[in-house]
């Protein structure tokens, strides 16, 4: 705890905490001060280097979550007579007893286990599920990675040797910012970590540079670029392709330093022959000039760069859109040097023990009912509902999720629901009974946000500058709460019948993190643990730079850029220019949308974050509308071949013709749940729309956007 000095002097006994806000992935620095258990005020560090005193409306809600009288604290345990509370022995015994009678009565992968977004944000979650699912020996692991990066991760895997070697924007230093399918004004940035994005786009305009942003809809980031375009849902692909056409014909490939460093160029440029500006324009919606003049400006760009996130990596071509992403920037000089696409180099290191040359899991299994791809030691989510519905050999029998709320954030979430009430078994760590964890025999709720200490071992990974930063726990948990490690340990140590004095069983978050940091990259200079808690505002390592040679892990030392997996991928996107037209039963193609004040589903249940107008609306383009005879505020049904929802119309021009918008992350509308403000503003899930069974087949990650849907009005009553 640190006395900020002029409090010490009027209040002595309020004191100033400084941490990281961990709701997204921006890593703000935050400065709290609070009077014993209580908080009284949440702002933005000025003194952390990296935010510099930014901070978004979510951050004020971690005072909410912290007092919402809804969140769970001691395990509860569903009864004929209702939930109710058991002790965590009891409830320890209970689930490992369970999971290892159904295991040995239907084999090992019987058990399966979900892995939700927060995991990423936790410090203790990313260190001990590595153990955890170990124990669970079970090969039936998903998370909401396939619902989100795989692509990313899957295009890095291949042309760059690991999963986790991802270049991340050089936003601070480049000339000129392609952006594609991101909002990152909303969301903050996403596989690139820059608190004050709003700031750092401004100061690309103020250094005469440009941004363009190529989107069905134009967002606040369209808003604030110097140029917007309208795609067509999921066709990104053939745009990029057709920019890589261009760099070819005006014969302006330049590998810069990575001359020696790339293979597969020559295939690049025979595969891209085809794909003319001409050619692309009228599946992509924009004119072949446009295209043109797009590509020229890249190239006149002393430095560019594309970045492409989940509109591109949520659609059928996901694994496509991040290749050629990788592809555009390499070829135009713009890879590994400021103001390119850059690689992190963070002191804590995932790929410290990552050997050259390893063999990638990518294939290696499939899943058992629709043969999709197994990747990082886990199967795409949007097979978890058949793979529990489907009888037979290997069918999933019993389920743990770890901070996850699939039943609205996965697709066909409302099949996972029925699925989940069909298992024998299921456990959720959650701190909320929700949508999901419903359907679990027992809920374990860790400790959340303020009370836990934080380290962002992940988004380092995906950061614009090198920094480092430690938060202690603010408050110390109650006598009888767990924070979420020390759950997963336990259930791993019961799992793998370790005794209690076991010299393993006193490993804490801490102890990895302070080995991490001093046999990291900056170790030998001094990082450790004590020199974090020493500089709690953070400290600045300074900006990307040049390392690629150094952190590449295929296994010749060169990037691959034209892998077997993505060229054979080739043909299914060459079959969209030849598709006979669109399903006329559902002529409008659906996408998400992320707003302001909410992160993903669980951030519903803070008063201040949910009080105003219902943001959970249909957005329909005007002319459509009017076609329909659909007036603004009317209450439409929006069907799929999936599902139908009621929700009310916003009219707007934002949006390209046939297309429409729901925000993700709704549909707090569900009996048996306890978040009783999120009751208040329910909303709808888009995920009783979108279709499990359209994925990227590549990757096998779920493809959200452009899901065909129709909308009719919901005629009233006595009309
Ligand atoms: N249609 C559509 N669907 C989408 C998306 C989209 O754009 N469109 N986005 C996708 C993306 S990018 C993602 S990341 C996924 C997210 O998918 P999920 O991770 O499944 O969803 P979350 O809402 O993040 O769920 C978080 C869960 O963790 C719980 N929780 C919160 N904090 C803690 C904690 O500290 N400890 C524990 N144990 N539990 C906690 C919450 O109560 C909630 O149940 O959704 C995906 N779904
Ligand atoms: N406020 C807030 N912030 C968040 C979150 C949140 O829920 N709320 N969630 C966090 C998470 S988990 C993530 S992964 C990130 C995501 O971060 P972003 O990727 O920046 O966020 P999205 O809003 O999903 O942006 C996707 C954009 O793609 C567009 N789009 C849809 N389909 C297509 C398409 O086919 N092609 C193209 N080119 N564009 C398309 C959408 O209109 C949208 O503007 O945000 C994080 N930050
Ligand atoms: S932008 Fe993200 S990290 Fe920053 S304050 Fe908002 S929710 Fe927290
Ligand atoms: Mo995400």
């Amino acid at each position: 705890m640190f006395t900020h000095p002029s409090q010490a002097i009027y209040m002595s006994e309020m004191n100033t905490h400084y941490r990281n806000c961990n709701i997204c992935e921006a890593m703000c620095g935050l400065e709290i001060v609070h009077q014993d258990k209580q908080i009284i005020s949440i702002k933005g560090d000025q003194l952390d280097p990296f935010s510099q005193g930014y901070n978004c409306p979510k951050a004020l809600a971690l005072e909410d979550f912290y007092t919402d009288k809804d969140r769970l604290k001691t395990p509860i345990k569903r009864t004929a007579s209702g939930w109710q509370a058991i002790s965590w022995d009891d409830a320890f015994s209970e689930i490992v007893a369970k999971f290892k009678s159904i295991q040995q009565q239907h084999g090992k992968n019987s058990l399966a286990v979900y892995l939700g977004n927060p995991n990423a944000h936790s410090l203790g979650n990313a260190l001990f599920l590595k153990p955890f699912l170990k124990s669970l020996s079970t090969i039936n692991r998903f998370s909401s990675a396939s619902a989100d990066q795989l692509p990313h991760h899957v295009a890095a895997n291949f042309m760059f040797g690991a999963g986790m070697l991802i270049p991340v924007p050089d936003i601070d230093r480049t000339d000129f910012m392609l952006i594609i399918g991101a909002n990152p004004v909303v969301s903050n940035g996403s596989m690139m970590t820059a608190p004050n994005v709003i700031g750092r786009m401004k100061a690309i305009q103020q250094r005469g540079g440009k941004i363009v942003v190529v989107d069905p809809r134009r967002t606040r980031t369209a808003k604030i670029a110097d140029q917007h375009l309208f795609i067509r849902p999921e066709k990104d692909a053939f745009l990029l392709l057709a920019l890589i056409h261009c760099v070819f014909e005006r014969n302006k490939v330049n590998l810069g330093h990575l001359e020696h460093l790339v293979e597969g160029l020559d295939d690049v440029a025979k595969l891209a022959k085809t794909y003319s500006p001409d050619v692309v324009a009228s599946i992509v919606g924009i004119d072949a000039s446009t295209i043109c003049t797009l590509a020229d400006d890249m190239l006149l760009a002393d430095s560019a760069v594309c970045y492409s996130r989940m509109g591109a990596s949520t659609q059928t071509f996901g694994g496509l859109c991040l290749w050629l992403t990788n592809v555009l920037n390499i070829i135009t000089g713009n890879f590994d040097r400021p103001g390119g696409a850059m690689f992190p180099q963070p002191a804590f290191d995932l790929l410290r023990n990552h050997q050259v040359g390893h063999k990638s899991s990518f294939g290696q299994h499939q899943t058992r009912v629709r043969k999709l791809p197994f990747f990082n030691g886990e199967f795409p989510v949007a097979s978890l509902a058949e793979e529990i519905q489907t009888p037979g050999e290997g069918q999933i029998k019993s389920l743990i999720t770890v901070a996850g709320n699939p039943v609205l954030s996965a697709p066909s979430g409302h099949q996972l629901a029925q699925a989940f009430a069909g298992l024998d078994y299921m456990v959720s760590v959650d701190i909320y009974l929700n949508e999901t964890t419903k359907y679990a025999d027992i809920i374990l709720p860790g400790t959340t946000g303020v009370e836990n200490s934080h380290f962002d071992i992940f988004f380092n990974s995906f950061s614009v500058r090198n920094t480092v930063k430690y938060s202690a726990p603010l408050f110390e948990k109650q006598v009888d709460q767990r924070s979420d490690w020390q759950i997963l340990k336990e259930i791993s140590a019961r799992m793998f019948n370790i005794a209690a004095d076991d010299p393993m069983q006193k490993i804490t978050p801490e102890i990895i993190l302070d080995m991490e940091l001093k046999q990291g990259p900056y170790g030998e200079q001094g990082m450790s643990l004590q020199r974090l808690i020493d500089n709690p505002h953070g400290i600045d390592i300074g900006p990307l730079m040049p390392c690629l040679a150094e952190r590449i892990k295929t296994a010749n030392g060169k990037i691959d850029l034209f892998p077997q997996v993505f060229s054979d991928d080739l043909p299914r996107l060459q079959a969209v220019m030849t598709a006979v037209s669109r399903d006329l039963a559902y002529p409008f193609e659906l996408i998400g949308r992320r707003l302001v004040k909410s992160h993903n589903t669980w951030t519903q249940n803070s008063a201040r974050l949910i009080k105003g107008k219902n943001p959970c609306t249909l957005e329909m383009n005007s002319q459509d509308a009017h076609q329909l005879g659909i007036e603004q505020g009317q209450l439409v049904t929006v069907s799929s071949a999936v599902g139908q929802i009621d929700i009310e119309v916003v009219l707007t021009d934002d949006i390209q013709a046939g297309v429409v918008t729901i925000p993700q992350g709704w549909g707090h509308n569900q009996q048996g749940t306890n978040m009783s403000v999120a009751a208040t503003q329910p909303g709808v899930s888009i995920n009783d729309l979108t279709d499990a069974s359209r994925v990227d087949k590549l990757t096998g990650n779920a493809a959200f956007n452009g899901t065909p849907v129709a909308i009719t009005l919901v005629l009233k009553e006595g009309r």
